[in-house]
């Protein structure tokens, strides 16, 4: 991405009371940096899809991106297919996020057909779509909201659609969940985090981000309607899943 993204330093001073994790001005501010130090295997998920695009997108299809935060994964489809090869529309309930996403485009791929709205994506009317990219995005709504997006999402997939859902997951088994969880606090302190930034965002996000187990999110894929869905990536406790709308 082009423009600067700064370190994040958001949970590095003590606070007194540590305030629920907001998608605001200071976080889109260092949103890349955030998310490469903190979400394993976000890149090669980025790269991966754009490879996803190519074997599964008709051309010419339109492609969602839910939650698109600054539309890192417009710009990696962007970068890895020509300018009439699909139509993109990313949504994100943060103005900051937004605003930042269409600069971006404009400044980076001005040729491509890449749009992004501010919207509720549990409110959307969705229009016929090739790819619904859902990176992140769902672990943030209250649960009881996830499987009527789903459902909405296998409605507006054409046939041979494909959903690639991406979430920060929970293991059942209390002694796996422990040893995943602590590997990646592991993660974050090789990647620059100290002990009071790891525990002040893990505050900071307690009912906000609620994730659901890898077999929970299957469950809801086929609850939707979807009658396959594989899991292609895992790194620690985040995973990424390919639901697939028969052709
Ligand atoms: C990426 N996919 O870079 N409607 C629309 N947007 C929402 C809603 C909602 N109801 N709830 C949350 N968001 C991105 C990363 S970040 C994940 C996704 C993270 C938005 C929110 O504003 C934020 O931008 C995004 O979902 C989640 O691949 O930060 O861990």
């Amino acid at each position: 991405m082009s423009d600067a993204s700064y370190r994040d330093a958001i949970f590095s001073t003590p606070l007194d009371r540590v305030a629920r994790f907001s998608f605001d001005e200071q976080v889109v501010a260092c949103f890349p940096d955030m998310i490469r130090r903190s979400v394993p295997g976000y890149g090669q998920i980025l790269g991966m899809l754009s490879l996803i695009a190519q074997r599964h997108l008709r051309h010419g299809a339109h492609v969602y991106d839910l939650g698109c935060s600054l539309g890192a994964s417009g710009l990696a489809l962007a970068g890895a297919l020509p300018e009439d090869a699909f139509r993109y529309t990313g949504v994100d309930l943060s103005p900051a996020m937004v605003e930042r996403a269409q600069q971006t485009f404009a400044d980076e791929c001005p040729q491509h057909s890449l749009q992004v709205m501010e919207a509720d994506i549990r409110q959307l009317d969705y229009q016929p779509s090739g790819m619904v990219i859902l990176n992140f995005t769902l672990q943030f709504l209250p649960p009881e909201d996830r499987d009527a997006l789903l459902a909405r999402l296998y409605d507006a997939l054409e046939p041979g659609g494909v959903l690639i859902l991406s979430e920060k997951t929970i293991d059942a088994d209390e002694r796996d969940n422990a040893w995943r969880v602590e590997r990646y606090h592991d993660f974050k302190r090789a990647n620059g985090y100290s002990e009071m930034e790891i525990s002040q965002k893990r505050t900071a996000l307690e009912n906000v981000l609620i994730p659901d187990t890898l077999d929970a999110l299957h469950g809801r894929l086929a609850q939707a309607g979807f009658p396959r869905s594989m899991t292609w990536f895992q790194y620690l406790n985040f995973t990424s899943l390919i639901a697939f709308k028969e052709s």
